[in-house]
């Protein structure tokens, strides 16, 4: 609404797909009053597709009309945004953005788990391997907001979202 106070910052949980952003988001989400937004979710349900990628079979997203459609919620702020890209959305929507790691091993095994295989998997282990969104994440936000978490166990899983709300409180408390 103009001229109230935005709700809170706006978390991006980003990483290869499989490294647990859907998990972490949710469980954050559950935890606080932060708003989880899946953007794929967001592009499916308002039908937000240019197009069909014949070679992942899969239909292309609209990026500007997926910025369009989330631009207000964005400067209400309070959400907590998951997905596996993170270079198209406008820099001033983020006050953190969350990299999620996971060893190329693991990684393998929840793709494969996922029913991803030859060339959709290769693609994905091979995006972590050269660490393809912690590069894109730092190329499209100031460094001293992006934090590179490790998700390769419970254990990380649970710290990260503790960090995660300690740093929500603290921004909170400010
Ligand atoms: P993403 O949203 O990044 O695609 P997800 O949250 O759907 O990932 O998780 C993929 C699978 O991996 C799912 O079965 C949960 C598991 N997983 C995710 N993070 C994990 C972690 N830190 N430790 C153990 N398992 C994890």
């Amino acid at each position: 609404m103009a001229g109230s106070l935005p709700r809170g910052p706006n978390i991006l949980i980003t990483g290869t797909p499989g490294t647990g952003k859907t998990t972490l988001a949710q469980e954050v989400a559950q935890r606080t009053n932060l708003k989880y937004i899946n953007i794929g979710e967001v592009a499916k349900e308002n039908d937000l597709y240019d197009g069909f990628d014949a070679e992942y079979q899969c239909p292309i997203m609209d990026e500007d009309r997926v910025i369009d459609e989330l631009e207000d919620t964005m400067v209400d702020g309070g959400n907590i945004v998951d997905y596996h890209g993170c270079e198209f959305f406008p820099e001033r929507w983020f006050h953190l953005v969350v990299v999620l790691r996971t060893d190329t091993a693991l990684l393998y095994n929840r793709l494969e788990k996922r029913g991803y295989h030859s060339k959709k998997l290769e693609d994905n282990v091979q995006c972590e391997i050269f660490r393809t969104i912690l590069d894109e994440a730092l190329e499209s936000y100031k460094t001293n907001i992006v934090e590179e978490l490790p998700s390769n166990t419970p254990e990380e899983m649970e710290e990260n979202i503790e960090k995660i709300t300690a740093w929500l409180n603290q921004w909170n408390a400010t």
